[in-house]
């Protein structure tokens, strides 16, 4: 008998009409295969992969994609519900028969003269009662290597499906890789995501933003749970205690740089359990557990080196895994190494752009492309914690959210409670950056990091954040931080990286009652002396400067939050107001 995994790739093969199909095994053989076709198969004209210097970076691989398809194609990006509503003000919408109708137009025949990877994969660690199964097929054989890292693929997955036909299907090709023929499709209500035209990350990897994101936070929202944009770190004490922690942040703000933090301050170690997602389940206990549910890092290189990110680099330079894969970073000709800006404190001589064009240091644009990446598995990462497998997932203590904001928002504040923290997530606004396509640097509202992959209507998604905190008894306590203030001079006053770490010892003090607070207009703040400084020369002043609350700054904030809320109309959950509009007398607007 047929079974539903067998009749998907059926029907696949009906409508791309594939001269080959390969259905994925997830073996390291079968890596090293694909590795030799992706040396061998071209794509608009250049092979797929290139082998990079061994030594340097072992069992590591170069992928440069097309000029035009670089990062998330946020306007491309649809949530197909039956009702425009459903999908709310924060998604692009189209009706689910039309959507069906453009994409099999595109798709028809697309993968005539080419392979389809059947890719069956789980999201989550396979035993655990919270990973989910899915399918993707592709014709790309760099996105299905990456799939590869990115989530557990081959026959665990096979087996988990079963007869079952309840699984996530993903349909995928590249096509022409035009971006006028360029669209992410997402079916909440049917588990289908439907994706042509670009082989780029969060648009391509449909594990990733698409399902772990996308579809997943409507499953939540249906099921009970929450499928965050998240990173998961635990956080050690001398007296070897480990503190958990979700953070949210918007792309590119530094999430996968704090996860794998080396802390300044003596006797403390953060584990890392994952850079990007994280699903969030009430457990038996009413506490708030957390799994990852991808199984790699897909990282920004710009900005990653010894200096900032040593045990990233550690990773990239462990062979553990098979392979490690650069995209659209530049080339060093000189040892065929993959060279980003803050990789190395000098530029080489001779290099490659991320066009693959030699290299003008004059030209004043950057080498490797803002938005450059590494898809390496988390199991090469030196600090991966011993409970990342965990099949219930992680305790979690404390949330941080923060955004990339020059002003208004302090280094770091408290929010009072549960539901003043759901509020202070609400109103998270962060500049734009490289990961989206689109004008850089404007503040936009991004709850939660999650306005690009909130998969329904973000009113309904607050009023779920506000459910599901009934449900617990133990809350986590949740914080705002921004990394990001400039002084006047538009010079950072924090430093970040490393010294981010005192912050999160702070947090932990309080989380432990170890430390007070005073109560300000918009949250909880550190008392005097209360974040530890030792070691580090920051003035008393730059320290005031950095929590700040600047009225003039936040009076016009609330109207952007205002303008924001207006957009979801009575949608907003009636305490959401309330919480805004406490604040709008506070400062006297
Ligand atoms: O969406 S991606 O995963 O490609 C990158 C990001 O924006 O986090
Ligand atoms: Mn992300």
């Amino acid at each position: 008998m047929l079974t539903s995994l067998d009749l998907f790739v059926r029907e696949m093969r009906e409508l791309l009409i594939p001269d080959n199909i390969y259905i994925m095994d997830g073996s390291r053989d079968e890596a090293e295969k694909l590795v030799g076709v992706a040396q061998k198969s071209e794509v608009g004209g250049r092979v797929s992969l290139e082998k990079l210097n061994d030594e340097e970076y072992p069992n590591s691989y170069y992928h440069r994609s097309a000029p035009n398809d670089v990062a998330r194609a946020e306007h491309l990006t649809y949530v197909c519900t039956d009702s425009k509503e459903q999908a709310g003000p924060n998604n692009n919408w189209m009706d689910p028969q039309e959507a069906k109708k453009r994409m099999v137009g595109f798709f028809k025949g697309t993968m005539k003269g080419r392979t389809m990877y059947v890719i069956p994969f789980v999201m989550g660690t396979p035993k655990s009662k919270y990973a989910k199964n899915c399918v993707q097929v592709t014709d790309s054989v760099y996105v299905a290597l990456s799939m590869r890292i990115m989530s557990r693929v081959g026959k665990q997955a096979i087996e988990r499906i079963g007869n079952s036909s309840d699984f996530f299907r993903g349909v995928h090709s590249i096509g022409d890789v035009n971006p006028d023929k360029r669209f992410i499709m997402h079916f909440p209500q049917e588990n289908l995501v439907m994706s042509f035209g670009s082989g780029y990350g969060g648009n391509a990897l449909l594990g990733k933003k698409c399902y772990s994101l996308r579809i997943a936070s409507y499953l939540g929202y249906k099921e009970g749970w929450l499928a965050e944009h998240m990173i998961i770190m635990g956080v050690q004490s001398p007296e070897g205690k480990v503190t958990y922690f979700l953070g949210a942040f918007p792309s590119a703000c530094g999430k996968t740089n704090l996860t794998l933090l080396e802390p300044v301050l003596k006797g403390y170690k953060i584990w890392t359990l994952g850079d990007d997602i994280a699903w969030i389940n009430v457990g038996e206990d009413k506490q708030l557990y957390a799994i990852n549910p991808e199984s790699g890092f897909f990282g920004v290189a710009p900005g990653t080196g010894f200096n900032t990110n040593p045990v990233m680099m550690k990773t990239l330079k462990n062979d553990k895994f098979y392979p490690t894969l650069f995209t659209n970073t530049a080339i060093n000709n000189f040892n065929n190494t993959p060279w980003w800006e803050g990789v190395s404190d000098d530029i080489p001589t001779d290099l490659r752009d991320w066009q693959g064009q030699k290299y003008d240091r004059n030209s004043g644009k950057p080498a490797a492309h803002p938005n450059s990446r590494f898809t390496v598995s988390i199991y090469n990462c030196p600090t991966l914690s011993p409970e990342y497998d965990n099949l219930k997932g992680v305790p979690i203590s404390g949330i941080i959210f923060g955004g990339r904001r020059r002003d208004t928002i302090p280094l770091v504040y408290e929010a009072e409670d549960w539901n003043s923290g759901v509020f202070t997530a609400s109103i998270l606004g962060s500049e734009t950056t490289a990961a989206a396509s689109g004008q850089l640097g404007n503040v936009r509202r991004d709850p939660m990091a999650m306005l690009p992959f909130c998969g329904y209507n973000m009113g309904d998604y607050f009023h779920h954040w506000l459910d599901v905190g009934k449900r617990i008894e133990k809350h986590p306590k949740i914080f705002m931080v921004n990394w990001f203030r400039k002084d006047e001079n538009g010079k950072f006053m924090w430093p970040g990286f490393k010294d981010n770490f005192r912050i999160i010892k702070w947090m932990l003090d309080r989380i432990e009652g170890k430390t007070g607070f005073k109560k300000r207009e918009i949250g909880l703040f550190p008392e005097e002396n209360s974040i530890d400084l030792s070691g580090f020369d920051i003035k008393k002043e730059a320290m005031e400067k950095l929590l700040k609350i600047d009225r003039e700054d936040w009076k016009r904030e609330i109207s952007m939050i205002e303008e924001f809320y207006a957009r979801f109309g009575n949608k907003i959950p009636v305490d959401l107001r309330n919480h805004l509009s406490n604040l709008r007398k506070k400062f006297g607007v």
